[in-house]
């Protein structure tokens, strides 16, 4: 009986998987798995091929349905080169992600050295981008030696806009001719082209099949790491026995350790490491995305595939990955290092760096889910003292507000936070509070009202305020990609609106996935609409998160007249979320396997530039034993953000609630914390300089030798 017992609790503290859609019940995901390797229908057209002051463009062909595209090559300042396909003539403009890059990219010179009707040659500095026309494939040089080759398994698909087949009344918006049903498409499998269901949800995919995939071969190469978040080791494992790394922003409730599903957010880059090389690729898309990892040559290697080289060399070895978005098009930047701090510095001129964290917010931080009331703060913080332990930071969770309406608060227990703010600060501590991205639709509810009022909320297809299941209820989520929605949102930072807030109150934003309880896989519909840039949610999804958060930053810039730098903790994040926000990995175990997992997770995030980055110290759900608390508390001493935190049901776990061997331990922890606060900062400084990221190298090598204690 008692293994029935053990196996009873191991399903029920496990994910519901069934909440989450496998590669199978995704059927872009399904058609681009289905594409074989071999000779790709691609061809650039290479007559129509043109040099322009910043590169190369010219027609590719898809020679089953002729369907044109256009390729554009711009090679770029800092060893990097950025590869673009789109459609030619689409029936109605592709998405492009505005909200990833900086504002100043540039264009590096180059020159055209060879051009042929075999293909097009490239070179900028020692860096060539060689391009085969026929299959088309694009390799990247790095001085001599091949290092990136993109379709060399020939696994591009790019499903063009085409009116539904049958329909005549869809109309034909803006240019180019209303396509039939290509060729290609006639044997595939057609489930899911044009409606999708799960789980009672369905999704009306008013603009039928839109995905865009390739293959892209990091040559010479056995490992690659990066495109968090998923809670796995730190080199990426093959994917042919599992479903592809899945990026698609998810609030996935009791998550576990060593699997590829998506988690709260979604970095689309990935790094390989060689003897000679460290390159990496940024798959610029905020749509939902897969990535499939083959390690190559392997007994299934395909006769076919294309050699690198030219005839009777074999191919070298390689990690070949597949990627595929669902809507969107192909645009990839390859970063050619070869160092590792080149690579996170051209990285960092992409999207950014870690904006420099206030000094405090590097310290210790207390949280949990929740402190119940002015008088509980007061006891714990002047605990943190009688105990001789630091403390930075304490932290309100949502039952802080009035009804979980965000910048409120419950008059009740929370009568003077101006009070409660003055007892912190006055041992120099700060305030954080949560503001969720879900607002209780409520008209007594001044924030819901004014936003409501100036209909700047998503709207569902039919153009309705989309209405979601959260915990306040029935909610309704801002349209960040409105710039008044932002405008409206950061105004409400200033210390008069947000009453009982002071310049020492900081922010945590939770459930920006988003969240929404009701909605499929506990998300927002993806024909839902942002009226701010005339888009259907599935297009930005995974960066609806970063739009929210950074909405807040700014929020901060404005109520201290931009004096004072900004703290945000986000949990769903994308490409460029280091600008203006720290991250954590949301609701992890009291368990061994997630203390284990953690270190994986945050250098995940880290290579792909996201810094300021840590774990629930003790693990959100359960009760941990002293010992994995005290381990929890002397690893994450190393790991760039240090906060405990719990989940409502479990224990109360302040040091001081254990045995003095415990306290001992976590004293000792916090001070040694403390006393690399300088070094931190200092790394943290040069990270936001120069994208350099030697506090995670450094924090591995000290994790491992404090275990000694
Ligand atoms: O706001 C409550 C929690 C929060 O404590 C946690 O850190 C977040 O990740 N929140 C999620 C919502 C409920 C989780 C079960």
């Amino acid at each position: 009986r008692s293994v029935a017992l053990a196996v009873l609790l191991t399903l029920v503290s496990a994910v519901d998987r069934g909440n989450f859609k496998s590669c199978q019940q995704s059927s872009f995901c399904r058609r681009h798995r289905a594409v074989k390797p071999g000779e790709s229908p691609y061809t650039l057209l290479t007559d129509t091929v043109t040099v322009n002051d910043a590169g190369l463009v010219g027609d590719v062909i898809n020679e089953n349905n002729r369907i044109v595209f256009t390729l554009e090559i711009y090679p770029l300042k800092d060893s990097t080169v950025r590869i673009k396909i789109n459609e030619k003539n689409p029936i109605k403009p592709r998405f492009e992600d505005p909200y990833a890059l900086v504002k100043d990219i540039h264009g590096e010179s180059f020159e055209v050295v060879d051009q042929s009707a075999q293909g097009v040659t490239v070179k900028f500095g020692s860096h060539r981008a060689v391009v085969n026309a026929k299959p088309l494939k694009i390799d990247i040089y790095n001085g001599n030696d091949l290092v990136v080759s993109t379709n060399a398994r020939g696994l591009l698909k790019f499903e063009h806009y085409r009116n539904k087949p049958g329909n005549e009344e869809q109309p034909a918006e803006g240019e180019g001719e209303p396509n039939a049903l290509p060729a290609d498409d006639q044997e595939e499998d057609k489930d899911g082209l044009w409606e999708e269901s799960f789980k009672g949800h369905t999704d009306t995919k008013p603009l039928g099949p839109a995905s865009v995939g390739m293959d892209i071969s990091f040559v010479n190469s056995k490992h690659v790491y990066g495109i968090p978040e998923h809670a796995d080791s730190f080199s990426l494992r093959e994917t042919t026995s599992t479903d592809p790394y899945r990026l698609y922003n998810l609030d996935v409730f009791e998550y576990e350790v060593d699997n590829p599903m998506a988690l709260y957010g979604s970095v689309p880059v990935m790094l390989s490491q060689t003897a000679r090389h460290t390159t990496a690729v940024f798959w610029h898309n905020s749509a939902e995305t897969w990535i499939d990892i083959k390690k190559l040559p392997d007994s299934n290697v395909v006769s076919s595939i294309t050699g690198f080289f030219s005839s009777g060399e074999t191919d070298p070895p390689q990690v070949s990955t597949h990627w595929f978005s669902e809507s969107g098009i192909i645009d990839v930047f390859v970063m050619l290092g070869p160092k590792p701090m080149d690579v996170f510095r051209q990285y960092a001129g992409l999207t950014g760096s870690q904006n420099l964290p206030p000094l405090f917010s590097l310290g210790y931080h207390q949280c949990r889910w929740n402190y119940n009331d002015e008088e509980d703060v007061r006891q714990v913080h002047e605990n943190f003292d009688k105990h001789d332990l630091p403390l930075d930071v304490m932290w309100l969770d949502i039952e802080h507000t009035d009804g979980k309406r965000y910048f409120t608060w419950d008059h009740y227990k929370f009568p003077n936070p101006l009070e409660m703010t003055a007892n912190l600060t006055a041992r120099g501590r700060k305030l954080v509070t949560i503001i969720d991205v879900h607002f209780k639709r409520d008209s007594n509810y001044f924030f819901y009202k004014e936003v409501h009022d100036r209909d700047l909320f998503v709207h569902t297809k039919d153009g309705n305020e989309f209405d979601g299941w959260c915990w306040p209820g029935s909610s309704s989520y801002i349209d960040m990609t409105n710039p008044d929605a932002r405008e409206h949102y950061s105004d409400t930072y200033r210390l008069d609106r947000y009453k009982g807030s002071t310049l020492d109150t900081f922010t945590w934003n939770d459930m920006n996935e988003p969240s929404v309880f009701n909605g499929p896989e506990i998300t927002m519909p993806k024909d839902n609409l942002h009226p701010g840039i005339g888009v259907e949610h599935r297009e930005i999804h995974n960066a609806y998160g970063m739009l929210f958060h950074e909405s807040t930053y700014e929020g901060h810039m404005k109520r201290s007249d931009r004096r004072l730098r900004p703290f945000i903790l986000t949990r769903a994040f994308y490409a460029g979320t280091q600008r203006s926000a720290a991250v954590w990995t949301g609701d992890n175990t009291a368990e061994w396997s997630h203390l284990r997992i953690s270190q994986p997770m945050l250098l995940s995030l880290s290579v792909t530039g996201i810094t300021h980055v840590g774990a629930d110290v003790g693990g959100f759900f359960g009760n941990p034993d002293v010992n994995l608390l005290a381990r929890w508390y002397q690893a994450a001493a190393f790991q760039p953000f240090y906060r405990a935190h719990a989940h409502l049901d479990t224990k109360r776990r302040e040091p001081w609630l254990f045995d003095a061997e415990t306290l001992r331990i976590v004293r000792k922890s916090l001070r040694q914390r403390y006393q690399h606060l300088p070094l931190w900062y200092t790394l943290f400084y040069e990270n936001e300089l120069t994208g350099k990221i030697q506090s995670l190298f450094f924090s591995h090598s000290v994790v491992c030798s404090s275990y000694n204690d």
